[in-house]
């Protein structure tokens, strides 16, 4: 399997940490969305990161799309999410919620860097970054209790992808030490595991 995109990208980082939780090796091409713009739109026509290419050629696009395929393929009695019911409805709300953070920072980011200084709208900037910081702070309120993991009481996709949007965020000069500590801490003791230390941009 070849994986393209960098782990800058949330969205990439949240992929290869999969691969690498689901014990999957594969190879990754360190391609950026804008600054290999003809390479990436070869494997995806949107231009975006990740794709992934399967050993049969098919390549597959959309991070969320690509976990689907790497939960039915190699997540047998060891996928980030649960089969069924409550737990699984409760796990995929919250990976939802914080792969949609990651989605609000990419636009604050983008209004910032693609736009002329006087066309960029700070208004914009700061409601994106706001809706990242409320749903951040889902997950911090998740958290309160004391429990070790989001959400099922063990790893699953909610922790992995709370782990790509609280990189994101201090990316964007979100304080997530001071605004969301709970989560925060969770974030640097995931660090601690090897697929997610061993994906650090
Ligand atoms: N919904 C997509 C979002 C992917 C995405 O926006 N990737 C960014 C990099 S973080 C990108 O490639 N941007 C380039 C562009 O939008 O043209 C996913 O989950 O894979």
């Amino acid at each position: 399997m070849i994986l393209i995109g960098v782990n800058r990208s949330p969205y990439t980082r949240r992929v290869a940490v999969t691969l690498g939780l689901y014990g999957m090796p594969f190879e990754q091409r360190d391609l950026s969305g804008f600054g290999n713009r003809a390479e990436v739109r070869a494997a995806n026509p949107l231009g975006r990161i990740p794709a992934l290419v399967l050993d049969d050629g098919e390549t597959l696009v959309d991070s969320g799309a690509i976990i689907d395929h790497l939960d039915e393929a190699y997540g047998r009695d060891r996928a980030l999410v649960p089969p069924a019911g409550a737990e699984r409805r409760a796990v995929l709300r919250l990976a939802a919620l914080m792969m949609g953070a990651c989605d609000k920072g990419l636009q604050a980011a983008y209004e910032r860097n693609h736009h002329p200084p006087e066309k960029v709208h700070q208004p914009w900037i700061d409601d994106c970054l706001l809706s990242m910081r409320t749903a951040l702070a889902a997950a911090e309120a998740v958290l309160a209790d004391g429990r070790p993991y989001l959400s099922a009481g063990r790893l699953t996709h909610a922790d992995v992808a709370a782990f790509v949007a609280e990189r994101l965020a201090r990316g964007l000069k979100v304080d997530t030490e001071a605004e969301m500590p709970r989560l925060h801490a969770h974030c640097r003791s995931l660090l601690e595991r090897e697929p997610f230390r061993a994906t650090e941009p």
